[in-house]
Parts: C-alpha cells; sequence; structure tokens
C-alpha cells in the first residue's frame, strides 16, 4: 500500500477512501477503517474480553507520535513504491514475522517497496505456531521468506533483502 501502489485504487474502490489501515475480516463480514476502532473490533472478537498487548495509561495520541518517529528516524522508507505494478503469474510470498523485531522492518520496508503482495505469519514469544516455523526452516528466527514462485526459502533479514532486489526490483 506504499504510494505509487496499484493496490491504493483497490482499497478506495472497495472501502470508499485511501486510508490505511483497513481490515476486512471475512469470518464476520467486518470491513473496517479507524486504528481505535479495529483495535477494539479484534480485541472484542478475537481476545475473549481481554486487550491483547500491555498499555501504558496514556492517550492513544501519543503511540501515534512515537510510532511516526520511529519512521522519521527511518527516513520514511517503505512508504513508497520504487516497483509499482502487476507481475504476472505472481504467487503470494509468505513472510514469518514479529512485530517488533528490526530485522524483520526492514525486510517489511523492502516488500513494501517492491509492492510485492505477501502473507504475514506472525510468531510473537509465546505463540504455539512457532513450532511450524523451527519444524519448516530448523530454528526459530525471523524473519523468514518463503518465495513460491521460486521456491526459496530463507533466514537472515539481510539475505532476504538482497533477494528479493535481485529477483523483483
Ligand atoms: N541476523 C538475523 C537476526 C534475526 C533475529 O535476531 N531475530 C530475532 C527477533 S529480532 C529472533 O528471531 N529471535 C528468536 C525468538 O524471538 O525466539 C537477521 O538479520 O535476520
Amino acid at each position: 500500500m506504499a504510494q505509487g501502489s496499484a493496490r491504493r485504487a483497490e482499497l478506495v474502490r472497495r472501502g470508499g477512501k485511501m486510508q490505511a489501515p483497513y481490515l476486512v475480516d471475512p469470518n464476520t463480514a467486518t470491513e473496517l477503517y479507524e486504528s481505535d476502532d479495529i483495535i477494539r473490533y479484534l480485541n472484542a472478537t478475537y481476545g475473549a474480553g481481554e486487550r491483547a498487548g500491555w498499555r501504558l495509561p496514556l492517550p492513544t495520541i501519543l503511540d501515534d507520535v512515537n510510532s511516526s518517529l520511529a519512521s522519521a528516524v527511518r527516513l520514511g522508507r517503505g512508504s513508497r513504491c520504487r516497483r509499482a505494478g502487476r507481475r504476472e503469474r505472481f504467487e503470494p510470498l509468505t513472510l514469518f514475522n514479529m512485530e517488533g523485531s528490526p530485522y524483520c522492518r526492514k525486510v517489511r520496508e523492502t516488500l513494501s517497496e517492491l509492492d510485492l503482495e505477501y502473507i504475514v505469519r506472525n510468531l510473537p514469544k509465546g505463540s504455539p505456531k512457532r513450532a511450524a516455523l523451527t519444524r519448516r526452516g530448523g530454528k526459530m528466527q525471523v524473519p523468514y521468506l518463503v518465495d513460491p514462485n521460486t521456491r526459496r526459502e530463507m533466514y537472515e533479514s539481510d539475505d532476504i533483502i538482497a533477494y528479493l532486489e535481485g529477483q523483483y526490483a
């Protein structure tokens, strides 16, 4: 959804405006904008009454500010497309990911800049899904990229980025 991505027009057609995040939940036929509404919806629908994660008792605006500062430090990496446009016969990649990982973040930035569609498999600490990656790749370490188009799979953020640049830039 980086600036220049063809997916932006798709979102405008679907939701009515270009604004991210936009959540589509086919399980409940729910579609919605607004981060706070989305978080409330996820907690209510899938959190069994719990609120996911911890939170300082601070206004939500401070969450937005500190996250924006993180992006500013990265000089906006990942927010603009370098290579927009549809690819023929392209299967979405899969990224085994942890949200707070700096190594995963730089891979996500590259995927976004290259406008590559991908499925995220989040593996936070404590997730039972971690065992599947250990079985698949040999160890629990993220990021781990699977490319069904070339049947390549790999660990190591710098290797993944070099691969993506070579294959898709
Ligand atoms: N050199 C690796 C480092 C990756 C790394 O240290 N990943 C951490 C998350 S930031 C990890 O998978 N830790 C194992 C765990 O969370 O159990 C890379 O650049 O990809």
